[in-house]
């Protein structure tokens, strides 16, 4: 058996995977002409090309975030919203994924004027019939935009009640941006609030992509959270390592996006035998699959191209990450 096809068929969790970032050019085109949404005009004008440019390193998180902003423009319909999010589990059932953590940003639609029930009708409608038909379970984190003022995410999270309510958002984020610019502080009251309102759902925050440790540590200590998305700068603060080990804090680490939006040029430099070694959990994911081109699969493979673990390795990881994911724990055994 190659390593690639062991890669393959490891029963893989994700757990930072934006919606948004899914939107293969193809379709990008195809609704951008149903919708009758303009492009701007020095964008490029065939998915072939636009391709070209999502395959080359982005200049910062910024640059990135302008594509994925103008993509998301063309997102208009609950059909839209729902075939996003059924080819995304048409191609990660082609990778052995069992189980999927979505993000969305509900802001990036409602600024739109794209109704909440548009979005989370055609993304559950989705879920469903993946778990029906594909045996894929999954659950939908809503991200707050650290770009947008607290008024605004809390203008989201009203808007949001009933779907927490009726169980079809479990847990919340924090994306977008740059961290030293918003930082996590600024979004306490909001993580505090649906805390109390839905004691059940998970915490979760973009931290430690751009800055170090601290950033991390207030993620923690302001937003109570208990997992970290990237968190790629854990390494270098050890009474960190054992806060995430003791506390099962795990690190959500998308190594194709760190490539491409931060300064790593070598996947060694995110020193994840120290995770390994202190016992923190992370996994390994996607992040935006269509705009930094690889899905989980590639991103396993960047890993074992330059760290070569052995099979046990791998089903460690692989283990920690259905331990780790926002599922029952039937939903585990199952996974196990
Ligand atoms: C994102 Cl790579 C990244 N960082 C921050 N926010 C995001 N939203 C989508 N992708
Ligand atoms: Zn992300």
């Amino acid at each position: 058996i190659t390593m690639e096809n062991f890669l393959r068929e490891l029963p893989k969790c994700e757990h930072h995977c934006h919606l948004e970032g899914t939107l293969t050019t193809e379709l990008l085109f195809k609704l951008a002409k149903k919708n009758h949404i303009e492009l701007p005009d020095d964008y490029p004008k065939t998915p072939e090309e636009l391709n070209e440019k999502y395959r080359k390193v982005y200049t910062d998180l910024d640059e990135f975030l302008k594509y994925y902003y103008t993509g998301m423009e063309v997102l208009i319909t609950e059909t839209d919203f729902y075939q996003l999010t059924w080819e995304l589990f048409l191609k990660i059932n082609t990778q052995d994924v069992q189980h999927i953590e979505i993000f969305f940003d509900p802001q990036g639609h409602l600024s739109r004027n794209i109704e909440f029930d548009v979005f989370m009708s055609g993304m559950s409608r989705a879920c469903e019939k993946a778990f029906n038909e594909l045996g894929i379970s999954s659950k939908l984190i809503m991200c707050f935009l650290r770009d947008f003022s607290k008024e605004d995410a809390f203008r989201a999270i009203e808007l949001s009640r009933p779907y927490f309510q009726n169980d079809l958002i479990h847990g919340i984020g924090l994306d977008s941006s740059s961290e030293s610019e918003f930082p996590p502080y600024l979004f306490r009251e909001c993580y505090k609030e649906i805390k109390k309102s839905f004691p059940k759902v998970g915490l979760t925050a973009h931290g430690g992509e751009e800055l170090g440790p601290e950033s991390i540590i207030d993620c923690i200590r302001y937003l109570k959270v208990t997992r970290i998305d990237h968190g790629i700068n854990a390494y270098k603060n050890l009474d960190l390592l054992k806060k995430l080990s003791k506390d099962k804090i795990m690190l959500t680490i998308c190594p194709i996006s760190e490539f491409k939006v931060q300064d790593i040029t070598d996947y060694r430099q995110l020193h994840l035998e120290k995770y390994l070694q202190y016992n923190v959990p992370f996994s390994i994911n996607s992040d935006d699959p269509v705009y930094f081109d690889g899905y989980i699969l590639e991103n396993y493979v960047k890993i074992q191209e330059s760290y070569n673990w052995d099979m046990a390795t791998w089903c460690k990881i692989a283990r920690n990450s259905i331990n780790c994911s926002w599922i029952s724990d039937e939903r585990k055994n199952e996974l196990l």
